[in-house]
Parts: structure tokens; sequence; C-alpha cells
């Protein structure tokens, strides 16, 4: 059934337009004023809104089996959250365990993600390194529409990636046009941080931050930069929160090196004063890697998303409830790391950015959307108001307003780190794939309308790099006789 949007205002990257929109058969049919309706299409009256690209969620972990449980939202709940909040795509990830099959795990996850009712892609982490782990990258890559690897510098003994297997992992990447992503923190300095902690007696929430300082994450941002940057790669930093990893990104920047950085709602608005709430399990509720910081470096952030030296922003959604976190009561270390935000990542940016002055309503698009579909090359399909785009699309009211709490939120977890946060400008519509599937407060999904979306890689610039990158090798480099 086609379905029609009318009287809203159209607001893109680009511009901010009055049109209508017309959707038929999943897809985006004509973006004109005054369009009249077909016969028996479904109207939304957008009289007063902004009608834009459905949110991009570039970086979700749904249902994620971590640290001995299992993230609380599912491909389901997960999804369906996000549509409520007019986030229409997310980018997952697969993370194999440590010398598990690749494609295996590829595998897993595209079976739990059959019951997402909004449509998704994966970044594939690479946590270890053989030959095979080469060949399914390039299997994932050819036959299967990834186009992104994921790095973890940190969660030693567990799925960090050591400096060898970033090396083998970026080269083999370049060579089939994957950007690579990496979370930012090391590894070593933070075990051997979170040892020294506890063993001095500090055993709850508030050791979390102290063993992940910003410097951990800086410095492990600046490595991963450099060696994209010996090896050409470009390179995207998940979840930049501190002041140190976001100037090692505006460094590179500057000098010309393709690298992107990504910023996460509760990162530019939650404040680690959390951890020294002394209830544990309001606490515990905000232990994520790398953590919430202080309000220095949210500033920072921020400028960071204005200055445009960071391009998305995502949420990191990975949910545990009480029970979950409980499991780290007598020691930090074992607090299962992760917190929610798909349903609230679009309001809180437009009230915090829009509403405050730090970003236009184009950039708001671009910081929510927009960057993150050319980032992972499904743009304009997705990201844009176009003729021929998916009708993924957020009909915005600008005038309304709402307090957020986890007594009235989908996601299926029993805390949200915005709790109270009054915000003006909401999702009131929803379209997924040309249907309306969240209409002012009530959802009408549907179990696995989700489509898994393929990304295809970069080409030809990455041909370029290629050619650079295997000019620079030894063996092409004349020796003197
Ligand atoms: N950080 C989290 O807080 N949770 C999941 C994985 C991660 O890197
Ligand atoms: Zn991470
Ligand atoms: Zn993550």
């Amino acid at each position: 059934m086609a379905l029609l949007i009318r009287g809203g205002t159209v607001v893109t990257a680009e511009q901010t337009v009055r049109a209508d929109v017309l959707c038929a058969d999943g897809r985006i049919a004509a973006v004109a004023p005054d369009l009249a309706p077909p016969k028996g299409a479904e109207v939304v009256d957008a009289g007063g809104q902004y009608v834009m690209p459905g949110g991009i969620d570039p970086h979700t972990h749904m249902q994620l089996p971590f640290m001995g449980t299992v993230a609380s939202d599912d491909f389901y709940t997960g999804t369906a959250a996000g549509l409520a909040g007019g986030t229409t795509m997310i980018i997952d990830f697969v993370i194999p365990n440590p010398k598990q099959n690749v494609l295996s795990a590829y595998r897993e996850w595209r079976g739990w993600a059959e019951k997402a009712v909004a449509d998704y892609s994966f970044h594939v982490a690479i946590t270890w390194w053989d030959e095979t782990v080469a060949a399914d990258m390039e299997t994932l890559v050819r036959e299967h529409g990834v186009n992104s690897f994921k790095h973890f510098m940190a969660y030693k003994g567990a799925i960090m990636a050591d400096d060898e297997t970033l090396v083998n992992s970026f080269s083999k990447a370049l060579s089939l046009g994957a950007p690579c992503t990496v979370h930012a923190e090391n590894g070593e300095l933070v075990y051997t941080l979170q040892d020294r902690i506890f063993r001095a007696g500090i055993t709850g929430p508030e050791g979390h931050p102290l063993s992940r300082p910003p410097m951990v994450e800086g410095e492990a941002a600046n490595r991963a930069i450099r060696i994209a940057e010996v090896l050409r790669v470009p390179l995207y930093v998940v979840h930049v929160s501190c002041r140190q990893a976001l100037e090692a990104v505006t460094r590179a920047r500057n000098e010309g090196q393709r690298v992107f950085g990504e910023v996460l709602a509760g990162h530019l608005l939650v404040d680690d004063s959390v951890y020294r709430d002394p209830d544990f399990t309001r606490a515990a509720a905000h232990v994520m890697s790398p953590p919430f910081r202080s309000r220095e470096h949210q500033e920072a952030l921020w400028r960071g998303l204005q200055s445009g030296n960071l391009q998305t922003t995502a949420t990191d959604h990975c949910c545990f409830c009480a029970p979950q976190k409980a499991a780290g009561r007598d020691d930090f270390r074992k607090i299962p790391n992760g917190t929610g935000g798909i349903e609230n990542r679009m309001e809180v940016l437009w009230h915090h950015g829009v509403g405050a002055g730090r970003l236009t309503m184009n950039e708001f698009v671009r910081v929510t959307s927009t960057n993150a579909a050319q980032i992972f090359n499904v743009y304009p399909r997705k990201g844009s108001v176009a003729a021929g785009a998916d009708a993924d699309l957020v009909v915005w009211d600008p005038a309304a307003s709402k307090t957020i709490s986890a007594k009235t939120h989908r996601q299926n977890v029993d805390y949200n780190i915005f709790e109270g946060m009054a915000v003006k400008g909401c999702a009131s519509h929803t379209i997924s794939a040309g249907k309306l599937v969240y209409a002012r407060g009530e959802l009408r999904v549907e179990r696995g309308a989700g489509r898994y979306v393929n990304r295809p890689p970069f080409a030809p610039y990455y041909d370029a790099l290629k050619r650079q990158a295997d000019l620079a090798k030894p063996s092409a480099v004349a020796r003197p006789r």
C-alpha cells in the first residue's frame, strides 16, 4: 500500500524544503509539493513537522553474549525501541570468540537478527588471526555484503586484538576495499590498572572509570591511527569519549588522513558523577567502556561534532538489567559493560543539539543518519529523502515534549541513562520500508520485517590506496647496488 506524508518540511543533510513524500513498494516514489494521494493510500499529516531520513545507529550490540551473560535487548525488542525513537537502521557487530570460525559466527548472528523489525547490517570483529580469518574476511566482503571490520583494542584475554592482529587485519581489509573500525582503549593498561585498583581495596563501580582513564583511550586511538596511516587504511574510531582521543582523530584529519570519529549520545550527555553514586545498582547501570567522562570531555566532544571532526552519533546500545550487573557486586571488573539508548538517541541529540543551538537541522540529519550511510556505503539507499531511496523516514514533531524514563521506554532494560531528562522534539511517526511502524506512541511492528542490508566494498578510491600501500612496501623500493 502507498503512503503519503503530507504537509511537512523535508530536512536532509543538504536542504530544508517544503515537500510531500510519497512512498510505494518500500521506496520513496516522489518528493514534491502538493502530491495527491494515490487511491487507497495511507496519509500521514506532517503539518508543522519535519520529515527526515530515519536515523542510522552504526553501533549497537543486540543480544550480545558478553562477560558471562547476554545483552537483554534482542534484535526484536532493540530494533522496535529504535523505531519508536526514529531510528530505522542499525549496524550491529558479529564478535567471534578467539579461535571461533569467523564465518560461523557471522551465520550465528544472522540467525539471531532474523527477528529484527528494522533494517540491519553487520560489522565483523576480528578477534584473532590466521589464514582462515583472512579467507573469511574475503568471503564476507565478496559474498555477504560486509564492508567494515571491527577491532577491540581492550578486553585482554577475551576479544582483544593485539598489534599483530591489527596490522594483519587492516592490511587485508584494505585489499578488500573495507574500512576498519577500532574500540580504542589500551587493553594492557586497563588490565594492569584494574588489578591495582582492586588490590587497593576499591571494588565498587567507582573503580571502573579509574581503571580506564582518558590517556588509556588516547594512546590506543593514536596507535590505531598511526598503524592505519602506515598501512594507508581508512579508519573509523568508535565511541570517541575524551579529549585525548578526539585530538588524535583531529590531528590525523588535519594531516589529510582518512580517519572518522563516532561519538555516543551518552558520552555527550552523561558525566562521570554517576560512578560516585553510593547505590550499587544505579552506579553499575552506567558501567560501560569507555566510561562516562567529566564535563570538560563532554564539551570537547560537542565541539568535535560541531566542527565535523566527529561525523557520526551512535549509542553502543548494549543493555544489561540489574540482576546481570549484580555479577560484579563485589568486583567492578565483573560488571557486564554496557548501557542502552537507541530509543532516545535522536531526541536527546535534537534537544541538546538543535534545541541548544549547537547543530543546525541539516547537521542533525548528517550526524544521525547521512554520514553513517556514506561512511558505511549504504548511501543514498539510506540516509536520504529522494526518489528511489528506501522509504525509511521519521516525521519529527519539534513541539512535542516528553520526560525520558525507564518506566515508559520500550527498551528491554530496567534503567535509562537519560532518566528524568526532559526533551522537546520527538519522533511522531516512523516509516520503515514504506510502512508506518510507529505513530504517536503506538508501535505497529512486524517480527522479522527488518531486512539484512548488503554494503558493497569501496572502489576505486581504495584501489588508489592499495597502489600507494604497495609502493611503500620494501620489495618495491629499489636497493642501491
Ligand atoms: N563496551 C561496552 O560498554 N559494551 C559492549 C562492548 C564495549 O566495547
Ligand atoms: Zn566498544
Ligand atoms: Zn560497542
